[in-house]
């Protein structure tokens, strides 16, 4: 840095205005008064939502569940239109929140973080920025997101197509038009799952390559029914609290029930209602489903029966039933998917086997097979929850860099902090229950703990803390051990990195909301043991 350059001051820095960091900009500024800065890559605020426009995209959690429960106003002044609101209706909510709290004025857009560097003797972290401008804060929140590095696989040749390439997760802010054209799409996940639906009633052919079909249960979105808003509104504290309870941080109505206390018939007449309920309600299936193979099977067998019975073709409806466990990647919520594969401009194209050779001028090539069209889309997902931060050049203390330190996978305490980098809080990722709940409240709890850590340093007259490593290995057995507990890691996720070639197989959520948040609370009452609270520089 040269002597005269400006370099603004803040006390808190938040990287991403997703969710996490339009409440961390509210809680920071307005409860703590604190000066705050968000610095968000997007010219928008929105996080996934503002990158993931790709057609079809909608959340997998009920509207009146997704949305903040920080404020009672807020949550009774808004309506939601759909069951299962879009991504255009929750940008339009996203829009009121920052218009509702006067965020805008400090979100600094179109602006990536390229470093972020902590200051030894000072004890302050250096962001600087893509076109090079730099800025100070004390407290550093990574609001990055889980689902915002897109992963784009690399193929042979794949500069050569020569016609329009589309990312799920990079989707053009103006759509695209796909009236009379040819499409391929590579991959069958969520986005994919609710993007081919959409895609093929628009255009003249659509050709899906996919390598590992996925378990997914039919939304039944419609417009939300003003009398349910009106009755959930009436006591919006008892709906709430029962998410606050619920292993996955929503209400999904868990059936309490293990698979050895229900008998064949009563299973059948549970998994046939929770069917009915849709979506990821059908996770209440049996409380081992996760846990239980036995559990697992029988649910998954349902599933397996319920997606041949929608596909005419049996050889088509073979590729598209999952081989894998129920619940080993997230369960889809779709509209019509496997119905989709019975149109005559569907092709379906196996390539579990004989993986996608080449990208051509015109296509793709699978073995000795190509493959024609006009628009490629990668439906390829993310290097999820730590590519996000692994992209930006973090550097803690002596300048160990993030990437290093989690060369063998995340480590952290409560997946909020990682020793080594003080005052750096991660936000819903690595090391906490994040993905594996309603991101929303677990958000709105992370914010929550940081910012009453923060007052408590205040008021002890400090203004620096750190992770102890011996806390954090701990943590990390810990999250493993409870992972270890379950069927998930038996099986390919992106839960467990297994999507990007050469990432460390770790479980990197943590699983149990409840319990993780009653040890977030523990923690905080014992003056935040396992973390160090000092003071550092002026
Ligand atoms: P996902 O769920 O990671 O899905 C990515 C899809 O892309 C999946 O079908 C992958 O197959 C496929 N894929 C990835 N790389 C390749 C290569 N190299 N060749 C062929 N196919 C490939 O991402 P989404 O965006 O759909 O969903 C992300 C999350 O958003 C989701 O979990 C929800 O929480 C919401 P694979 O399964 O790896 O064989």
């Amino acid at each position: 840095m040269s002597s005269g350059e400006q370099v603004a001051k803040y006390d808190v820095a938040i990287i991403g205005a997703g969710f996490a960091g339009l409440y961390a900009l509210h809680k920071f500024r307005d409860d703590l008064g604190l000066s705050t800065r968000i610095i968000e890559a997007g010219t928008g605020p929105g996080g996934t939502w503002y990158w993931n426009r790709y057609p079809g995209a909608r959340v997998d959690i009920p509207s009146m569940q997704y949305s903040y429960q920080f404020d009672d106003a807020l949550q009774q002044e808004w309506d939601w239109r759909e069951k299962y609101a879009p991504q255009g209706e929750i940008l339009d909510y996203v829009d009121h929140v920052v218009d509702r709290f006067d965020l805008a004025k400090d979100i600094q857009y179109n602006s990536r973080v390229r470093a972020c560097q902590y200051d030894d003797y000072t004890g302050l972290w250096t962001l600087t920025l893509e076109s090079g401008e730099k800025l100070v804060a004390r407290y550093c929140i990574m609001a990055t997101g889980c689902l915002s590095a897109a992963n784009k696989p690399r193929f042979e040749g794949d500069d050569s197509f020569r016609g329009e390439v589309y990312h799920t997760g990079q989707w053009p802010h103006d759509g695209v038009d796909f009236e009379g054209k040819t499409v391929g799409i590579i991959g069958t996940g969520s986005s994919a799952v609710q993007a081919i639906p959409v895609i093929a009633g628009e255009c003249k052919h659509l050709t899906v390559f996919q390598r590992t079909p996925n378990f997914s249960a039919p939304a039944y979105n419609e417009p939300l029914d003003p009398e349910y808003a009106k009755a959930v509104k009436a006591d919006y504290k008892a709906f709430r609290q029962r998410g606050q309870e619920s292993l996955v941080a929503w209400d999904i109505d868990m059936n309490e029930k293990e698979y050895a206390e229900m008998s064949p018939e009563e299973i059948h007449a549970c998994l046939e209602e929770r069917w009915k309920m849709g979506g990821l309600f059908f996770y209440g299936t049996l409380a081992d489903l996760l846990t239980n193979q036995q559990a697992n099977d029988v649910v998954s067998d349902f599933v397996r029966e319920k997606i041949r019975s929608k596909v005419d073709d049996p050889g088509i409806a073979d590729l598209l039933t999952p081989k894998t466990m129920i619940g080993c990647k997230r369960i889809c919520a779709d509209t019509n998917y496997f119905e989709t594969y019975n149109r005559d401009n569907v092709t379906l194209v196996d390539i579990s086997e004989q993986p996608i050779s080449r990208i051509t001028p015109n296509g793709l090539e699978v073995g000795d097979e190509s493959w024609e069209f006009d628009v490629l889309i990668y439906a390829t997902g993310f290097d999820a929850m730590t590519g996000s931060l692994e992209r930006i050049d973090i550097r803690g203390r002596r300048g160990l860099t993030l990437k290093e330190k989690w060369n063998a996978g995340p480590r952290t305490l409560l997946g909020l902090q990682t020793a080594g980098f003080p005052n750096m809080f991660v936000i819903a990722n690595a090391g906490s229950p994040s993905v594996l709940t309603n991101m929303i409240t677990g958000i709105e709890q992370h914010i929550e703990w940081v910012a009453d850590a923060v007052r408590y340093l205040q008021q002890s007259g400090l203004n620096t803390m750190e992770a102890n490593l011996e806390a954090e290995d701990d943590w990390v057995d810990h999250t493993n051990e409870v992972a270890s507990e379950t069927l998930l890691l038996g099986c390919n996720s992106w839960y467990l990195g297994a999507n990007i070639p050469g990432k460390p197989r770790v479980f990197m959520p943590y699983l149990g909301y409840p319990d993780y948040k009653q040890q977030c609370n523990e923690i905080a009452a014992e003056g935040y043991k396992g973390f160090t609270l000092s003071s550092t520089g002026a």
